[in-house]
């Protein structure tokens, strides 16, 4: 007679704790392998979306009014990394839970993996360009197969418990479900290269713009010629981006359009094309992020080609009682800025389509964007732009508005210490101390550096427009020992620069930068 032995004895004891394990791990490998194959699907099938992106672009959009800390961190790129991680890290939580709860109430399972999939379903009906029906499609697949992974998993983990089956080893129970959890990550990794990859190959470099008919040129002495100070004109690929865009918004020129309504006297609509052959004209204008921290690096200065704003809106004739101009992207987002700012004929505001003589990068925006010189990027530059709409400041808050940011936002005068680095050491002797001051559109008139609490003046080079930064250096005999250094501008109104530093929320920060060197 031929006898199976078991390779433990079973007892009442170890067996519960050990299946709960067990079904906790199956649910984690449930779900890993339903984000993995949606984000593959979201790579492989254009319009399937991204449910991480999407699950996350809520989180962002649903995000408590008055939560600063979270409102600033979500601005930037690791920040959203870190949200989608976590996003992952929470689904896998909650189907180790699921798991676990499955072992005893089996039904668990299904309207677990349910319930989460509505919440990524609900998740895609806020992002504009998902299809319902394909998100639909994904998220059902998904939840399916996440079901049949947990239950395969677990029954197979538990089987010992019955004795009906041979029963996985432990060991092998390990090596399955950890191979499954190994495989979803792979493919979920994989999806998401793709989607990135498509997102980042441009269909951008076909447009044509033709040539602008007012072209911009560097003055003479634009620019100080100093080791390690920010470039005058920042490249594209070193220019900040900042936006809500966990996946960037990919737009295809054939059904693109630009369409201004709301309060206007009728309505219009653009192609790419009808607003390409506008007159083009091209500025340099700096623009600036209001979550930057003094002394940060989020703000830059580029040279724009595009449309005049203002043509754009007498195409669709703005009505007198239109107090607020709203830009909206495709993606939803929208930034809205007084019209009367963008009225004033002492600056241009414009719709830019090319950015330092290229074509819009799509993380800046492609195919076009607003360009509103003097105000914050969250009140104006909106990327990505599909809509231009005319209402009043009463009736409408942009997105950041209820937030916690102010609703109306001219970048306050700021100047930062490009060398030497903060906190480095540097040699003793003559050296330069420089960096960059902006006050768009007010322009920057003087620019003065302290030195252990001693003022100097700085020189200046020579302004583009008051749009822009300027650069500023100046000399000093660097003595051994520590220094306090700190800069301080003064706009082209003769206001200076405060020292009474403040947060960026809720309308920029304030303050001096300041730091501190080791010399010799
Ligand atoms: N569609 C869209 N446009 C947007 C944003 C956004 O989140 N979505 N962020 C704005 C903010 S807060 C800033 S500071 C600027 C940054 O522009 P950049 O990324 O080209 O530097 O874009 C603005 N335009
Ligand atoms: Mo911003």
């Amino acid at each position: 007679m031929k006898s199976i032995t078991l390779a433990r004895p079973t007892t009442a004891r170890d067996e519960p704790a050990g299946a709960i394990w067990r079904d906790a791990a199956a649910g984690i490998a449930g779900v890993s392998v339903a984000v993995g194959l949606s984000e593959l699907a979201a790579g492989l099938v254009p319009g399937v979306p991204s449910l991480v992106a999407s699950v996350g672009s809520a989180v962002i959009d649903l995000q408590p009014p008055g939560a600063k800390e979270l409102v600033v961190a979500l601005f930037g790129a690791n920040d959203k990394l870190a949200l989608e991680l976590f996003i992952v890290g929470v689904a896998l939580a909650a189907g180790a839970l699921v798991g676990a709860l499955a072992g005893r109430w089996p039904w668990l399972a299904a309207a677990g993996f349910g319930a989460f999939g509505l919440l990524a379903f609900g998740a895609t009906l806020l992002d504009p360009q998902a299809s319902p029906a394909l998100s639909a499609v994904s998220v059902g697949a998904s939840v399916w197969i996440g079901v049949r992974v947990l239950t395969w998993l677990a029954r197979r983990g538990r089987l010992r418990a019955t004795g009906s089956m041979p029963s996985w080893s432990r060991r092998s129970f390990l090596i399955r479900s950890g191979g499954v959890v190994v495989a979803a990550g792979v493919g979920g990794v994989l999806g998401r290269s793709l989607i990135e990859a498509r997102l980042t190959s441009p269909a951008v470099a076909g447009t044509t713009v033709p040539p602008a008919a007012r072209l911009a040129s560097l003055p003479p002495a634009a620019e100080l010629n100093v080791q390690g100070i920010t470039p005058l004109v920042v490249p594209n690929e070193d220019f900040y981006r900042i936006d809500t865009a966990l996946l960037l918004p990919s737009v295809d020129l054939a059904t693109w359009r630009l369409r201004i309504h709301g309060m206007v006297e009728r309505e219009t609509s653009l192609t790419f094309e009808q607003l390409a052959q506008l007159p083009l004209f091209e500025q340099y204008v700096t623009i600036a992020c209001v979550s930057n921290e003094v002394g940060d690096d989020l703000v830059g200065n580029a040279k724009w080609t595009g449309v005049s704003l203002r043509d754009v809106l007498d195409m669709a004739g703005v009505q007198p009682g239109a107090t607020q101009l709203v830009g909206r992207s495709v993606d939803g987002w929208t930034a809205g800025m007084p019209t009367a700012w963008v009225m004033d004929p002492a600056r241009e505001p414009m719709i830019a389509l090319r950015m330092n003589d290229e074509p819009l990068p799509i993380a800046h925006g492609f195919p076009a964007r607003l360009i509103v010189p003097g105000l914050y990027g969250y009140v104006s530059a909106t990327k990505w732009l599909s809509e231009l709409e005319l209402t009043t400041l009463e009736a409408f808050d942009a997105f950041w508005i209820p937030r916690g940011w102010a609703k109306e936002a001219p970048i306050l005068t700021q100047s930062r210490i490009d060398v030497p680095r903060p906190a480095t050491g540097i040699a003793a002797g003559r050296g330069a101390i420089a960096g960059v001051a902006w006050a768009p559109d007010r322009g920057i008139s003087r620019v003065e550096v302290s030195v252990d609490g001693e003022w100097r003046e700085a020189r200046l080079s020579n302004p583009i427009s008051d749009a822009t930064w300027v650069q500023w250096r100046v000399d000093w005999d660097a003595t051994p020992g520590r220094h306090t250094l700190a800069v301080r501008a003064t706009d082209g109104e003769g206001t200076v620069q405060t020292d009474q530093r403040t947060p960026p929320a809720p309308d920029g920060a304030r303050g001096h930068h300041t730091i501190s060197v080791q010399v010799g």
